[in-house]
């Protein structure tokens, strides 16, 4: 008899509500899955400062992410709001596109209710809360980068009459999970998926192997991703503003575009690339010539 996975168990648990949060019971959590949270916070930290962008750090430091264990969704929420008026709202695991879109648009981010196990650190299936909330919440805290990912989830809600949603998944991918962002002092990181790790923090600035490339809206939209392993490219944005201003023009035009023309490789740099080095500090945002 086949048995159902995990998540699969969690999603038709009775207390997952029909936009798919259930409640956290913070309460229930273990002393041991505590001590989870705790050894995946303390590796991060040797790892982010110099590292991690100013914007993710002060929003570490400026909400109760708990060196002590994993956060209560409640009190992280509530200093959470006051800053930008955004939630954290527990899910079984990944929810569907459209589900994840709607509380995006009304500044939720969902957050998977289970972490991950002692002996597999280094490994997870599906987003855990680490993940979510250590990766994704302390950008949320920055009021740019909070109206960037609402206007995401708003983007995502319209593109769902387009087709486009695997363009649009890329653009997420390339920045909210695994952006670089130039600063004064250097190349930084500030994607979830790096900063949730402690080996790809190291590689996505340090390793001669994967690109970095000044990001082009269109160049994203056209690449391919890979999930089973660190990056072949990294996409470069001069600065927050700019990325939201980006996603502020209306994406029609563009998906007409997307229709015809390549679809690059992960790890294919292509003509017009404007290639970056780690000691780059911040640069001015061109035009590829095919993008005009
Ligand atoms: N659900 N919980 C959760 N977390 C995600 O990051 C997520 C999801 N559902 C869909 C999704 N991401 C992506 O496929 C969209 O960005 C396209
Ligand atoms: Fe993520």
């Amino acid at each position: 008899m086949p048995t159902l996975d995990l998540a699969e168990r969690r999603r038709t648990d009775p207390e997952t509500r029909d936009d798919w949060t259930v409640p956290q019971h913070w309460n229930r959590l273990t002393p041991a899955q505590h001590g989870v949270w705790r050894t995946l916070y303390q590796r991060m930290m040797s790892v982010l400062p110099g590292r991690a962008c100013g914007e993710y750090l002060d929003g570490l430091r400026r909400l109760p992410l708990g060196a002590d264990g994993v956060p209560d969704f409640r009190r992280l929420s509530d200093a959470l709001s006051a800053l930008t008026g955004w939630q954290v709202v527990a899910v079984p695991g990944l929810v569907p596109d459209d589900v994840f879109f709607e509380h995006l648009a009304n500044r939720r981010f969902p957050a998977g209710n289970f972490i991950r196990s002692a002996d597999t650190l280094d490994y997870i299936e599906e987003p855990d809360v680490f993940h979510d909330v250590f990766g994704h919440v302390p950008m949320l805290a920055h009021p740019v980068f909070a109206d960037y990912m609402q206007a995401y989830g708003q983007g995502g809600l319209r593109a769902e009459g387009f087709d486009s949603l695997d363009h649009l998944a890329r653009l997420y991918w390339y920045t909210v999970e695994f952006g670089l962002i130039a600063t004064p002092e250097g190349m930084r990181i500030y994607g979830s998926g790096i900063v949730s790790s402690r080996a790809e923090s190291v590689y996505a600035l340090e390793s001669p192997s994967p690109n970095r490339i000044a990001f082009n809206l269109e160049r994203v939209m056209r690449t391919k991703y890979r999930i089973d392993d660190f990056q072949e490219s990294y996409f470069v944005i001069p600065s927050f503003e700019a990325l939201l201003n980006e996603t502020y023009k209306d994406f029609a035009p563009l998906y007409g575009r997307l229709e015809t023309g390549p679809t690059h490789e992960a790890g294919t740099l292509i003509e017009g690339d404007a290639v970056l080095h780690r000691g780059d500090r911040s640069y001015r945002p061109h035009s590829h010539a095919a993008s005009r």
